[in-house]
């Protein structure tokens, strides 16, 4: 019966930080912002700096949603969309555009690949399964901007 307890006491303590992460995130849902424009990943953090924001940076499945349904809200549908990841410095080492930890991942199946070589920097809504793939940074994909906290 105790250890019932304290399990339940850890899943409280659970959902208590996901309701706030959702707060966190429905909260700053104006600061949210696709940009339903194809621009290379570059131009994209580019055009967010301008906005005072950066490319968004993801950290649980909670923000993926939030996201995946803002650029559904948005008009954009579920296209793939950059966001604020890159490895450009180096192979597989990844960091967010905003400076965040890199922790949380959502890969689609085989990816990250690298894919001629040339692929280090990240799109959401790949393939049918909406999930992450790297791809050339050169490429022109619509964006998610998301303001500093
Ligand atoms: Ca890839």
């Amino acid at each position: 019966y105790h250890v019932t307890v304290m399990i339940t006491l850890g899943l409280l303590t659970t959902m208590y930080i996901y309701f706030l992460d959702k707060i966190r995130i429905v909260s700053d849902n104006s600061k949210l912002h696709f940009v339903n424009r194809y621009q290379t990943w570059a131009r994209a953090e580019r055009d967010c700096l301008s906005l005072g924001a950066q490319l968004a940076s993801v950290h649980s499945f909670l923000e993926h949603h939030q996201i995946q349904n803002l650029i559904s809200e948005s008009g954009g549908g579920n296209q793939e969309t950059w966001i604020g990841a890159s490895d450009a410095e180096e192979n597989s080492i990844w960091f967010w555009s905003d400076g965040r930890i890199f922790q949380f991942t959502n890969w689609c199946g085989g990816q990250p690949n690298n894919a001629g070589g040339k692929q280090s920097c990240v799109v959401m809504n790949y393939s049918v399964n909406t999930c992450w793939n790297d791809e050339q940074c050169t490429a022109s994909r619509p964006y998610v901007c998301v303001k500093k906290l």
